[in-house]
Parts: structure tokens; sequence; C-alpha cells
């Protein structure tokens, strides 16, 4: 998880005027992050008084990261208050993933997969700074808001909450399933599982889908772990209650291999935007799970 002072809308050196960014801020309820320890508590109405703001501008120098909601300063429509709140469900089909590494085009990307009725999309972006993130974090989120495709964010929480998204994605090596549950209660918070072991944790522990693999090898996650295949995908489809998406290395000619795991949904990166038409893959594959569907009744 990336927490930066440079993704959040107050002064980076808080003065006089800092502080009464700050202070408004605070009158909204606020997240204190301690990046230090991993501790995330969350404190509900902070208190305008002289000493929490004394104390929070301290954390704020030191380095750690103040994390702000702001249902008055942004609108009725953030926060737990949300509207048009979209939940998973388990037929998820085909996950496509808007990755930095293939595109620049994201907003192109999620038209795209928006007019072809795709249910998730996800942006993941291992280029950009936060504040970049979170800029085109908001353009999809603006695309997708009144759709039915839900937005999700990798990696970065406070990007998926300051651009409003649907959920985060987090990994095994980012911040911890319960700390962004706290910061986001009403979100979608989808995690990377790699073995049964983890699988069973993060369903346990509340986790809205799982994202397993890889289940073939990839050279997009160049740190992924070995590809587990899809004998282990279906033990762990059976083994767990929440949607499984599969990821890592799938692609047309393998994808019937990964659906007969029991899959709810396939998470795909490179055989759709390293292909020479994205449109004409994502319709493919789209076509081809559909046909799997309805074949299996
Ligand atoms: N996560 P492609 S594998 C982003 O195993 C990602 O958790 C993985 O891209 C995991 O479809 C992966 O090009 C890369 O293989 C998926």
């Amino acid at each position: 998880m990336l927490l930066r002072a440079e993704t959040i809308p107050i002064e980076p050196d808080p003065g006089n005027a800092g502080v009464g960014k700050l202070t408004e801020h605070l009158r909204c309820s606020a997240f204190f992050i301690d990046l230090n320890h991993r501790d995330i508590s969350v404190s509900g109405k902070v208190k305008k008084d002289e000493k929490t703001q004394r104390k929070n501008l301290n954390l704020y120098n030191r380095n750690l990261c103040l994390f702000v909601s702001y249902p008055r300063v942004r609108g009725d429509n953030w926060g737990s208050g949300l509207k048009n709140m979209k939940k998973i469900d388990k037929d998820i089909g085909l996950y496509f993933i808007i990755d930095s590494g293939f595109t620049s085009d994201f907003v192109q990307m999620a038209r795209l997969a928006i007019d072809i009725g795709l249910k998730i999309i996800q942006y993941r972006d291992k280029n950009a700074d936060a504040s970049e993130m979170l800029e085109n974090a908001i353009k999809i989120r603006k695309l997708t808001e009144e759709t039915d495709t839900i937005f999700i964010v990798n990696d970065n929480v406070d990007v998926a909450f300051n651009a409003n998204a649907d959920g985060v994605h987090i990994g095994q090596k980012d911040a911890r399933y319960e700390d962004v549950r706290k910061l986001l209660p009403d979100k979608i918070i989808g995690v990377s599982t790699e073995n049964m072991e983890q699988s069973l944790l993060a369903n346990k522990i509340g986790a809205d889908y799982l994202g397993v693999g890889p289940i073939f090898s990839t050279v997009t996650k160049p740190d992924a772990a070995p590809p587990i295949g899809v004998k282990k995908l279906a033990e762990i489809v059976k083994a767990t209650s929440v949607p499984v998406v599969a990821i890592g290395g799938i692609n047309l000619k393998n994808l019937e291999s990964v659906l007969e795991a029991g899959v709810n949904g396939v998470a795909i990166i490179s055989a759709i935007l390293g292909s020479s038409n994205p449109e004409k893959e994502i319709k493919k594959i789209k076509n081809k799970i559909n046909k799997y569907n309805q074949m299996k009744g």
C-alpha cells in the first residue's frame, strides 16, 4: 500500500494555511495511519481542539500520513453514505486489469470494457506516483460511476478512497486486510492469494473475493510466486466460499481449463493489452466464458 503525503490534499508543509486546511479536514472524520508501525487507528469525530490539532500536525510532520474522509468537502456521496454502492456477485466473468505496463490509455480501455459490459475493471499502475494515479483513477471513476461496471484500484488504498472507487485489491505484501477494512468499511476488498493457506485465511477474515494466482507463468508480474496450476486452483475454489478470480498467464487457449476449476472470474492483462486489438480480445474472452457457462447450465 502506498500512502504518501503528496496524495493528500493538505499543504505539504503545514504552516498557518495548512493548519486552517487541516482543521477543515479534522471537522470531518479522519483516519490516522502510522506508516512505521502499520497500526491504523480510526478516529470517529476528531475534536477541533488545539491539542488534537497539534498532536496530529506532529504526526504529519514526522512523516506519518493523514488519511481523511470528506463527506462534507466532497459531497454527500462520499464515505459510508455512498449512493449506488456496487457489490460483487458470484458471476464475475472477465475481470479486466488495465495495467500501466501495457497502456497509458486507461480511460479508453475503461470505456471499452464498459461498452462491452464487463462487470469489473481494475486500474493497476506500478509506474505512476500516487497523485498521478489518483488523477487517472478519478477519470475512470467518472466513467464507471453511472454504469454497472465495478471499479477497483490495485494496491493503493488511499487512491481507491480518494477516487471513490468501488473497491481496492491488495496483495500479500500490501496493507493488512483488517486495517484496510477499517478505512473502507463499505467497499469491495479483494485479496491476492498464492496458495491454500492464504486463501483460507483471506476467506475467513472477510475478503470480498480472492485473486488466486499465478495459475500459469506470467511475465506481467516478475515477482509473482511460482504458478499453482489449475488443480490447486480447483482445490482452493472448493475450500473457500467467497468468489474466486484466477489470475496469471490466462489466455484464450488455457481459459477453458481455468473455468473447469470452477472459478467465478478470470483476471487478464497481457492476453488483452498485449494484443493488437484489445477490444476484439475482450469480446472473444467474454464470449468464450459465456458459452462455457451456458454449456454448464
Ligand atoms: N497478479 P497476465 S499474476 C497482477 O499471481 C498479477 O497475484 C498475479 O497478468 C498474482 O494476465 C499477475 O498478463 C499478472 O499474466 C497477470
